[in-house]
């Protein structure tokens, strides 16, 4: 598929990215009636789901279904990330934040690199709005420039609807006064940089809030195979001349499930 110019940073674009770690208002990667389709087969997914699990389990479903696997190999969004990342990089991850109305659920602040086993850090997320997403259901926040500032302690969730189970305690060593909410409409996305600490409220809201995040890396970046050993990688622009992480093939099933489980640092426990 060709490569959309719209989708190309621009220079400015770029330097906003590496001094506050994250970017907005970025153009659209579906349009509504597209994402709304996208959207419409979400269930189907979501049937695959094993009694006890919940959204937060499809993890690198990419590897096993079309569906998610042609979202994270969508040329638009390639072209974000390579203003971010440069001309050879790969996919690793995906999963969705889904908090239906009403829900108390929420994301706690944290840094993403804290709960990767991977070096160095140079790994972007792309969120992708499946729903418009305000501050009124509950959309991401983010702290501009924390990614400048190294990865900090977390600490075990105690008496949150976190669904994440490390978080930072704001006032130890950042404030959330400065933080950015995050408004996207269905079908556009954010980036943001894997050290900047981000979180979000629940959705008292009578409006879902969706989202799909995929993880690119560098092809510098490698992951340790004895913290989490189903790590995959596809390549998604240029070559990868340094081969330091397994390479994953692409899936045929349009909506299938890995026979694998994802593991972050702190399930695994060194963390
Ligand atoms: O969807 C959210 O509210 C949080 C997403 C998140 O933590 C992430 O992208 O790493």
């Amino acid at each position: 598929m060709a490569s959309s110019s719209a989708h190309q940073l621009s220079a400015a674009q770029q330097a906003f990215y590496q001094e506050n770690g994250y970017l907005l208002d970025l153009p659209p990667i579906y349009t509504p009636e597209q994402m709304a389709e996208i959207s419409a087969d979400l269930p189907q997914l979501l049937a695959l789901l094993e009694p006890g699990e919940t959204s937060k389990d499809i993890r690198e479903w990419h590897e096993t279904s079309t569906y998610l696997y042609d979202i994270c190999m969508n040329p638009k969004i390639h072209d974000l990330v390579e203003g971010v990342l440069g001309p050879n990089f790969y996919c690793w991850a995906s999963s969705f934040f889904i908090k239906e109305p009403h829900s108390t659920s929420t994301v706690g602040w944290h840094q993403d690199a804290y709960y990767w086993p991977m070096t160095p850090h140079n790994s972007v997320t792309v969120w992708l709005a499946f729903d418009d997403v305000d501050a009124v259901n509950g959309g991401m926040k983010l702290i501009p420039g924390s990614h400048r500032g190294g990865l900090v302690k977390h600490e075990r969730n105690t008496g949150t609807d976190s669904v994440l189970s490390l978080q930072l305690a704001d006032g130890t060593d950042f404030s959330s006064d400065s933080a950015i909410q995050f408004q996207l409409k269905a079908g556009q996305c954010s980036l943001h940089d894997d050290r900047a600490i981000h979180g979000s409220p629940a959705n008292p809201s009578d409006r879902r809030r969706a989202g799909l995040t995929i993880r690119y890396s560098g092809i510098n970046v490698q992951n340790d195979l004895a913290v989490n050993p189903n790590f995959k990688t596809y390549l998604c622009r240029g070559t990868d001349t340094l081969r330091l992480n397994p390479v994953g093939t692409p899936p045929t099933a349009r909506f299938a499930r890995p026979s694998f489980k994802a593991v972050s640092v702190e399930e695994a426990g060194t963390r």
